[in-house]
């Protein structure tokens, strides 16, 4: 299995990085600790913080294993050598898009989930609006201070929306449509899931999110609808990476071969959040997002994963879309 405690052996030890939702991170530790014995640090934050955080900590890495979060992040890690090769034994079981996202060897997919948008149906019929079911339909002068979305630079989730919408418009076009919808953004909230909870909860008309974490309001009973947006939609693919530099090595590899397993993935589900799992022999969740009735672009991660891409989107989304309000 994945370890056994050994009499007289000093504490194995293993400090992760969890960017998925906070009950999914508890639960994956607590689960990997109870059957391996090592003792689990663990710390959840943004895609875009935990990125911030290991580039910060190069030069003395603290933590061991990088888990989830967006895969632009850990492709642009990998490009810094931020992170480790490791190729598991277990890449075999995985989908083919989950085996090498970065093409170096350094990160592995764990899951995926499409980009849309979410809404309570009392709000809208409150508004006057019959349907919405595009993402230009979001510029609708009726929705000024209704829309939630995340600040790319914090947010995985925000950063694959703008990389979506330069795929989908071109990027000057991506622009002018981000310029237009800011008339109606009422807050850009540091984490990704925000605004999925804001709608659910009415202090929100519309969050632009990942479908799963819409999933997870409305599987809680919120009357939230979920809108696939008929232009098409990109998608993340959540990755799991060795930090260079761990100091528990041996014990982050052990780590993310057990996240890589059939068992290890369905605990998303008991943790309320609804990704595609990687494993192809792992159920998928009752709640996920059909992805056969999403029009999915073909998402170029290592293109919009790299730096020079990453930093050139954000430093132009700060310059013409934060600071032009
Ligand atoms: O909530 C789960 C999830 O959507 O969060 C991750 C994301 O990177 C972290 O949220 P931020 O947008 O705040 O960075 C996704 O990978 C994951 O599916």
């Amino acid at each position: 299995m994945f370890g056994c405690v050994r009499e007289g052996a000093p504490p194995r030890k293993l400090t992760v990085y969890c960017s998925v939702q906070l009950e999914w991170c508890e639960l994956l530790v607590k689960t990997y600790a109870a059957q391996t014995g090592v003792t689990v640090a663990m710390t959840r934050k943004s895609a875009g913080e935990t990125l911030a955080q290991v580039t910060a900590e190069r030069r003395n890495p603290r933590g061991d294993v990088w888990f989830g979060g967006t895969g632009d992040g850990h492709v642009q890690a990998a490009e810094a050598l931020l992170t480790e090769p490791y190729v598991s034994p277990r890449v075999s079981e995985l989908h083919d898009w989950a085996r090498d996202p970065a093409g170096d060897g350094r990160t592995t997919g764990i899951y995926l989930g499409a980009l849309g948008y979410t809404y309570s149906s009392d709000w809208l019929a409150k508004k006057g609006i019959p349907t919405l079911t595009r993402w230009t339909d979001l510029l609708d002068a009726r929705l000024e201070g209704e829309v939630q979305v995340a600040n790319p630079n914090s947010s995985g989730t925000a950063y694959t929306l703008l990389a979506t919408w330069v795929q989908l418009f071109g990027e000057d076009h991506a622009f002018e449509f981000l310029q237009a919808l800011d008339k109606n953004v009422n807050q850009y909230t540091q984490s990704g899931a925000a605004g999925a909870r804001a709608a659910a909860r009415g202090e929100t008309g519309i969050g632009i999110v990942f479908l799963h974490d819409a999933m997870t309001e409305k599987a809680a009973g919120y009357p939230l609808e979920l809108v696939v947006p008929e232009e098409g939609t990109g998608y993340e693919t959540g990755c799991i990476s060795i930090i260079h530099g761990a100091r528990h090595l041996a014990e982050a590899k052990q780590f993310v071969d057990w996240a890589l397993s059939k068992e290890a993935q369905e605990l998303g589900e008991q943790a309320h959040s609804y990704q595609w799992p990687s494993n192809a022999s792992a159920r998928a969740p009752a709640h996920a997002v059909n992805l056969d009735a999403v029009k999915l672009i073909n998402f170029d991660l290592k293109r919009w994963g790299q730096k020079s891409e990453r930093a050139r989107l954000l430093e132009r989304w700060q310059r013409e879309v934060r600071e032009g309000r």
